[in-house]
């Protein structure tokens, strides 16, 4: 059976009486499923007007339900999906091939118990250029708080329908955290499988987060705070190796001057290998810290070659990587790399990123420091709002993005 009836908690508003059966045509035209009016029902305009609104809303299509009514692939995947519905199938060249994996390599993982061991700055700053990614053990953040934002994540998705509504993109209850779908689903041809509840801090900001949705809020503010420490350690590291000996509050704005963290929601996919998480892409950040559960799915470019690797999952550790502010900054000698996820057949996999960006008005280019002795800058200096509003304008497209930042 194609078809299975939308029967999520609680359906959107809309003019019904409660009665019209919703049906989910997953892979092809929304099936016509509609109440005929009532036989001893009164012609009046009202009720021929609220049959015509629920005829409406009886073609809504699977991306309609998840998108325009704020149910998001949560929703729609509670209400029953028994195909994969066609706007989320990759094209074949999206998917990831098998025969793509490198399974003799794996990312370095630092042990960071002594930040000041030069042997520990060593190795974070040679896997930053060789692979843009690595792991990081014994970085100071309880086990118990890792776990407790995890089931914060799947404390604000298990809310019903209504609830995680409020927060919806546009019109969020709250300015500083947005729900959405797949990635930029205005712009994407294939939509991406995964929800994800976005949340703006600024640093030192205690208030807005007065807003922010109270099954999650004090355990996202916690971890935030005490990650900071790590991405400030992780930036001091690396900048060092840059030949910049301190960071003042200028270059720590350019740095780390808006914080976005995620809750990325991976809904059990029927068919994961026809679709993505989230696609290739590299992060627009300077450094990117990030939590996943012990599911696993997360794929990393391989320094050589065109293979993919996976990013085993470790008890306790945390994923950093280098985004495009930094490999811009460094004029290359840090990398950005590309990687993407994919979603569990069985089971709902949950990933937290604390992406640490410049400020939104910062200018940013090729560090003085990396071109003090000639070297040649290879981006241009730019804002980096401008870099922002052109990556959040398109759908994912690999590494592509950077070029925006190059040297004409
Ligand atoms: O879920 C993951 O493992 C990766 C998430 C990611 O790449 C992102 O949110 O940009």
């Amino acid at each position: 059976m194609l078809n299975r009836q939308i029967r999520g908690s609680s359906p959107p508003p809309r003019g019904g009486d409660g009665n019209h059966v919703w049906k989910l045509w997953a892979t092809g035209l929304p099936q016509l499923h509609v109440q005929p009016l009532k036989q001893k029902q009164a012609y009046t305009i009202g009720s021929i007007l609220q049959h015509y609104i629920s005829l409406w809303f009886s073609l809504l299509s699977p991306i309609q339900y998840a998108q325009k009514n704020g149910n998001g692939l949560k929703g729609l995947v509670d209400a029953g999906l028994e195909t994969l519905p066609q706007q989320y199938v990759q094209p074949p060249e999206e998917r990831l091939d098998v025969s793509e994996l490198v399974s003799k390599e794996s990312l370095p993982t630092i042990d960071v118990s002594n930040w000041d061991d030069p042997e520990v700055a060593k190795s974070i700053c040679e896997a930053a250029s060789k692979w843009g990614f690595f792991q990081i053990i014994n970085h100071g953040l309880p086990i118990e708080l890792l776990e407790s934002m995890k089931s914060a994540v799947h404390g604000f998705f298990g809310l019903p329908n209504e609830e995680r509504r409020k927060y919806w993109k546009g019109q969020s209850v709250s300015n500083t955290v947005f729900l959405t779908t797949s990635f930029s689903p205005q712009s994407e041809k294939v939509l991406e499988w995964k929800d994800s509840l976005n949340f703006h801090y600024k640093p030192g900001d205690n208030e807005s987060s007065a807003s922010w949705p109270p099954v999650c809020k004090d355990q996202v503010l916690d971890y935030i705070k005490r990650a900071e420490f790590i991405i400030k350690r992780l930036l001091q590291v690396l900048l060092k190796s840059l030949d910049v000996e301190e960071i003042d509050k200028a270059k720590e704005y350019a740095l780390m001057g808006s914080v976005f963290v995620n809750l990325n929601y991976y809904p059990h996919c029927l068919n994961p290998e026809l679709t993505a998480g989230i696609g290739r892409h590299a992060d627009l950040s300077t450094i990117t810290l990030l939590l996943q559960d012990d599911i696993g799915g997360l794929y990393v470019r391989a320094p050589e070659g065109n293979g993919w690797i996976h990013v085993s999952p470790i008890d306790g550790a945390l994923v950093v990587n280098i985004g495009d502010a930094l490999q811009i900054m460094s004029n290359d000698r840090y990398r950005s790399v590309e990687h993407r996820a994919i979603p569990s057949r069985s089971r709902n996999r949950v990933s937290i990123p604390i992406f640490a960006n410049p400020g939104l008005d910062a200018s940013i280019g090729p560090l003085p420091e990396v071109l003090a002795s000639g070297e040649k800058p290879i981006y241009r200096q730019l804002i980096y709002g401008d870099y922002l509003r052109y990556y959040l304008a398109k759908g994912h497209e690999g590494k592509k993005t950077i070029d925006f930042a190059k040297k004409g």
